[in-house]
Formats: structure tokens, sequence, C-alpha cells
């Protein structure tokens, strides 16, 4: 499988998204440290939240093969500016999550991952497990 390091901010579901992604029972693990585990990398969504952290994610994606930026279908707006992905030489692709919560919106989610560069958005829900096959097929094929 692709190194795949995981951004976004605090909420977004990266946590829970790692635990599926390696078959886990999903269950809330506050992230306070870049985690570095097998081929997924987790961070904390404070790096993404606050200006000057976002450098240090910017340098932490050289560790990974791809990076994943995560906006949440029930977010009320998106932390990523428009063509970000052009700062890492990586793969960046945009994961909208929580897909089939009540409420949620996930065009509104994909839009703006496109709109910050991404050209592959998958649409998950790591709770019911709706796009999970997907996302886990790219990364082993990408
Ligand atoms: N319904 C739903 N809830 C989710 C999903 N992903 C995460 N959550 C919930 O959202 C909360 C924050 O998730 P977490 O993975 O810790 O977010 P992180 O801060 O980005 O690591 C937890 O209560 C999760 O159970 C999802 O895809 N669907
Ligand atoms: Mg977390």
């Amino acid at each position: 499988m692709k190194k795949l390091i995981l951004m976004g901010r605090s909420e977004a579901g990266k946590t829970t998204l790692t635990q599926v992604l390696r078959g886990e029972d999903i269950r809330y693990d506050k992230t306070q440290y870049i985690k570095f585990e097998n081929t997924l990398i987790d961070t904390p969504g404070e790096y993404a939240q606050t200006h000057h952290l976002g450098r240090a994610l910017a340098l932490y994606s050289y560790e990974a093969d791809m990076v994943g930026l995560l906006i949440s279908a029930t977010e009320e707006y998106s932390l990523f500016p428009p063509c970000v992905t052009c700062m890492v030489n990586r793969e960046v692709i945009g994961i909208v999550t929580k897909a089939e919560q009540e409420g949620a919106n996930p065009a509104r989610a994909e839009n703006w991952l496109r709109l910050s560069g991404c050209n592959k958005v998958f649409i998950v829900d790591s709770v019911t497990g709706f796009g999970i096959n997907e996302l886990i097929t790219y990364l082993n094929q990408a």
C-alpha cells in the first residue's frame, strides 16, 4: 500500500479513517503528535489549523508517497487555500469524510477539495464503510 499522510482540521475524521484502513475497531483517540505507523501517517488537526505549523505538515509530507487532504461533509468551511496542492511534490488526493452523517453535504466538500487542487477525490464514511473499498483499492494500485 502507498504510504499516506492524512491532513485536515480536528474532528475531520483522520484518526478514525486510519483505524478503518488498518481494519481496527473505531475508538476515539485524540491525536497529540504526528504518528507514523506502517503505511499511514496521522497528524494532529492543530497542524492544519495553525499557520506556521502548516509548514511542518508540508515538510512531513516528504515521508509519504501520497498526501490525503480531509474535509468532513458536515464542515461549514474549508481550511485549505486554493491550489494548495502545489506546496508538495507528492500526489495529493482529497478525502471527504462523514458522507453519510445527517446533514452532510459531500458535494460541497468535494468542490472545496477540487478548488484546492485535488484531481482525485474520494467520498467516504468511516462509520458506515461507504467508499472505503474504493480508497483502499486506489492506495494499493496507485
Ligand atoms: N459518522 C461519521 N463519524 C465520523 C467519521 N469519521 C470520524 N467520525 C467521528 O468524528 C469524530 C472525530 O473523529 P477523529 O477521527 O478523531 O478526527 P480527527 O481529529 O481528524 O482525528 C469521532 O467522534 C469519530 O467517531 C465518519 O466518516 N462518519
Ligand atoms: Mg486525530
